[in-house]
């Protein structure tokens, strides 16, 4: 018998994408550094499929197919070169190696160069949804050639989740395209739990709304446009009491928000792209911030607030959601912005109608907004310069706007941090305002260091010499 697949790297990941592939019909060969955890996956769910246990990496190889698929699960970093180190030479040209962890993009793009050069094929693949969906379907999400995708793709589909029968899973593009796209995924997913944070803190601080009411307001929330699975899971953890103290969940467990580096890995690209993803940094940056506990007590004894008082509007609440919504929608927009400008950096053809596609199901960020968005997308013609100049979103957020506003207003003046709502704000009337103070930035520029300005009423580039008589020359701009 020879396995169609082959996984390496058996912790909770691993152990459950094996059984996914095993449970759908594919024979899997099994293989961990170490034989336990091989062992214990056999022992409780061997009865999942056909498994073929196998010791050392050489036998993992030898119990493959033709061309062989290996899926390696394992920390990402240095352990996936390790373990790409020895299976290279295991291996015949053709032969695809498979890497579904979190790995950076760009080391997916070394690597892929590097097997390449062995006539080898190297996918790495995005996978979202956690342990649960990585055993029941995940929305994954495969870069690499297209000819690996034609040999991997159908089993991979297969054990995707699906939406409404379809799979979320698609070839999203070449060598690290998968990566970068689950990683401005994970990007998105801090923005959307960082304004879900805001709500909460805003329905708390503001209008005295407790954890249990608001288990109430979030479930509502989620029959609606907001309806999303991290939504549908905010109730749940703010409706949860706790058994030893019974308080609130939420008020036992330390405000401190821990990251594993994939939000902050997306904020690093989006600078280096020049993309502005401003929502999704404040969210990054709030939890750096949470954790800075020890500055934060001594802050606490120091910083005067000088908070204001406001009469809450009736429709504080809704407002509140509407604010939500709005700010949802501007992480959204900027997280597609950033696939377009990767997409030109590194010659990917994303389509974004798929990729809005394959996270309606399966990841952390599934919410129906994304079927609106893939539909904004579908129209080759009709594609939007950015998600929110779409007319049914231009239209859903200018009705929102004066809640936005208003909530905006309110968090400052009580003295309630919104760094998400306020920059995802200011990054819309940014986008729509006619002028920007970034004319004097320019003049700025070139009085201190000749760095040269474009004029509104002509082509050119020019330079005043403000040193001397203020006139202005035509100048080559060399910046
Ligand atoms: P971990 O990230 O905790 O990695 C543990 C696995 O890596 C074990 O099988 C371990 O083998 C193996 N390993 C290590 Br550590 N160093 C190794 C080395 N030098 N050579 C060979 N094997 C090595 O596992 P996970 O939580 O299942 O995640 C796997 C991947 O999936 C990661 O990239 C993770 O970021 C990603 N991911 C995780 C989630 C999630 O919800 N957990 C979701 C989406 C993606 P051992 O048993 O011998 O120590």
């Amino acid at each position: 018998m020879s396995a169609q697949i082959g996984v390496t790297g058996l912790a909770v990941m691993g152990a459950n994408l094996a059984r996914n592939l095993a449970r759908n019909g594919y024979t899997v060969a099994l293989h961990n550094r170490s034989i336990e955890k091989t062992d214990y996956l056999l022992e409780k769910h061997g009865g999942d499929g056909e498994f073929i246990r196998t010791e050392t990496m050489q036998e993992l190889v030898d119990s493959l197919e033709k061309p062989r698929r290996v899926l390696i699960m394992v920390k990402a970093g240095a352990p996936v070169d390790s373990v790409i180190d020895s299976l290279v030479p295991l291996l015949e040209p053709g032969d695809i190696v498979i890497d579904g962890g979190n790995s950076h993009y760009e080391d997916t793009r070394r690597r892929e160069a590097a097997l390449a050069a062995h006539d080898l094929h190297f996918v790495g693949v995005g996978v979202s949804g956690g342990e649960e969906g990585a055993l029941l379907g995940p929305s994954i999400m495969p870069g690499g050639s297209r000819e690996a995708y034609d040999s991997l793709g159908p089993m991979l589909e297969k054990i995707s989740a699906k939406y409404n029968g379809e799979p979320c899973c698609r070839w999203i593009g070449t060598d690290g395209a998968g990566h970068f796209v689950k990683m401005v995924h994970n990007g998105i997913e801090y923005a959307d739990m960082q304004v879900i944070g805001e709500a909460f803190d805003l329905l708390r601080s503001g209008a005295g709304i407790e954890p249990a009411d608001q288990a109430k307001i979030f479930t509502d929330w989620n029959s609606g446009t907001l309806s999303s699975f991290l939504i549908e899971i905010t109730a749940e953890v703010l409706g949860h009491t706790d058994a030893r103290t019974g308080k609130p969940f939420v008020d036992v467990v330390v405000d401190a928000a821990g990251q594993k580096g994939t939000g902050r890995w997306t904020v690093v690209s989006a600078l280096a792209l020049g993309s502005p993803t401003s929502g999704i940094a404040e969210s990054v940056f709030a939890r750096a911030l949470s954790s800075q506990t020890e500055q934060r007590v001594l802050a606490q004894g120091i910083l005067q607030g000088h908070e204001g008082t406001v009469e809450l509007p009736e429709t504080f609440v809704e407002d509140v959601r509407l604010a939500l919504y709005a700010s949802k929608l501007v992480s959204y927009a900027q997280g597609i912005d950033m696939l377009t400008a990767a997409a030109k950096e590194y010659g990917w053809d994303l389509r974004l109608d798929e990729i809005a596609s394959l996270w309606r199901a399966g990841c952390i960020i599934r919410a129906e907004l994304l079927d609106d968005i893939m539909k904004a997308y579908a129209v080759a013609e009709e594609r939007p310069a950015n998600l929110l100049l779409t007319p049914a979103f231009a239209e859903a957020i200018a009705g929102a706007v004066p809640a936005w506003r208003r909530v905006v207003a309110t968090a400052v003046q009580l003295g309630i941090p919104v760094p998400v709502f306020s920059a995802s704000l200011a990054y819309y009337d940014g986008l729509r305002r006619p002028r920007l103070p970034a004319a004097l930035t320019q003049g700025l520029r070139d009085l201190f260091g000749a760095h040269t300005y474009n004029r509104v009423d002509g082509e050119g580039t020019f330079h005043t010499l403000w040193g001397e008589d203020r006139s202005e020359i035509e100048a080559v701009d060399t910046h």
